[in-house]
């Protein structure tokens, strides 16, 4: 099957009770026993619920995965897997990577013994001398929010399964919130488990915030299971249907955000005032070569830098007509972001500068909307 067919197909047969052809919203938190454990193998909403059932397939499908399991945002998902480690343990994580996951990993998780180093991971050798006998995961974003670095999949799959330094496997976790299984597909690289921010792409319209992750190990999905019925951060199922509903057209937007972002990515490249754009579609993007072999495609996010003041930055995101000036993205509309005082604005500044997340610093989701007026408005507004 087919990345489109699937879904629209998987797990969505017609409701076995009543023959609805469009997976039903079970708005249920528990179910009717026949007799003490007597039931058709629900229980209770927390633990298990048919609609959520429903778009954990969808999704796991998606990915090439088995087994999904969905959560109530991208930040309970990233909590879940980031449960798999006990006191003690070591992650290696990309030094590029959305504000609220670095704060998760050093304001919450370090206080529970976890320790973590943030490497530049597109430096494999840096990678590699960053590995402890108790590093345990890696986090990787690729691309990365919100520079646009890639990291290589494979090459670090291979590293971690050849490192003799480990005590025992370390787990190779990707967030694919940017790239979406339409353009990459980590499972199918090496990667052991795939995260997501389904407030974004997947759900594809900002309207319902949520998150999954998703694996073919057995193993690992039942204590990821585990953890998504023991601390609850489950979506509803409004929300479970409004995100499998949003990701059966994913294929469909996200050629439309990449040709929107191909031209957008080139038209600022050319500007006069614009110092520098990070998008891995151009040619002139340092890991070009290995986007065209990591992804089938490119993506719609970009961010890039204008000559001059921040507040020359600032005023231009405030004046834009169509680009809203707001967190988040992966919709159908366009926005454009101030990472440093908005997404990122958790990094403390120093630590920020260092990584490249300066102020002058945009970030563009590039929507689905006609090309031509999306490209006026930054004309009209750059003057
Ligand atoms: O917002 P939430 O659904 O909890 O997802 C968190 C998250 C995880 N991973 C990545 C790569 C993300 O970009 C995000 C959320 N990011 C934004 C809100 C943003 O504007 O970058």
């Amino acid at each position: 099957m087919r990345f489109s067919t699937k879904a629209i197909h998987v797990g969505q047969d017609a409701d076995p009770t009543t023959g609805a052809t469009i997976v039903p919203i079970y708005q249920t938190s528990t179910y009717t026993q026949e007799a003490v454990g007597v039931h058709k193998g629900y229980d209770y909403s927390r633990t298990v619920n048919p609609t959520r059932l429903a778009l954990e397939a969808q999704l796991a499908s998606l990915e090439c995965g088995t087994y999904g399991s969905a959560f109530a945002s991208g930040m309970a998902a990233t909590a879940a897997v980031l449960n798999l480690l006990s006191s003690g343990d070591h992650a290696i994580v990309t030094d590029d990577l959305y504000g609220g996951t670095y704060r998760l990993f050093s304001r919450v998780l370090v206080r529970y013994g976890l320790e973590f180093t943030y490497v530049d991971m597109s430096d494999l050798a840096a990678v590699r001398a960053a590995i402890r006998p108790n590093t345990k995961l890696f986090w990787i974003e690729t691309p990365t929010n919100p520079l646009l670095k890639l990291i290589d999949i494979a090459a670090l799959s291979r590293l971690r399964d050849a490192s003799a330094d480990l005590e025992t496997r370390a787990v190779v976790v990707v967030d694919n919130t940017f790239a979406t299984p339409y353009f990459q597909q980590p499972l199918l690289l090496g990667a052991d488990i795939v995260v997501h921010s389904t407030t974004k792409y997947i759900g594809g319209h900002s309207d319902v915030v949520g998150g999954v992750a998703i694996t073919d190990d057995p193993a690992l999905h039942e204590r990821i299971a585990f953890h998504q019925n023991s601390v609850g951060g489950v979506p509803g199922p409004q929300d479970a249907w409004l995100t499998m509903r949003g990701a059966k057209t994913l294929a469909l937007r996200m050629r439309e955000h990449e040709r929107n972002a191909m031209q957008i990515a080139a038209y600022l490249e050319s500007h006069p005032k614009v110092a520098h754009v990070h998008y891995p579609g151009l040619p002139s993007h340092p890991q070009h070569d290995l986007a065209k072999r990591q992804m089938s495609g490119f993506g719609g996010m970009l961010s890039f830098t204008l000559h001059g003041p921040e507040s020359r930055a600032l005023e231009f995101a405030g004046r834009l007509r169509y680009f809203s000036l707001a967190e988040s993205l992966g919709g159908v509309e366009s926005l454009i972001c101030h990472p440093a005082r908005m997404t990122h604005g958790s990094i403390p500044k120093a630590e920020r500068e260092r990584r490249g997340i300066t102020d002058g610093l945009l970030r563009l989701s590039v929507g689905i909307e006609d090309c031509e007026d999306l490209l006026e408005d930054l004309e009209t507004t750059l003057g």
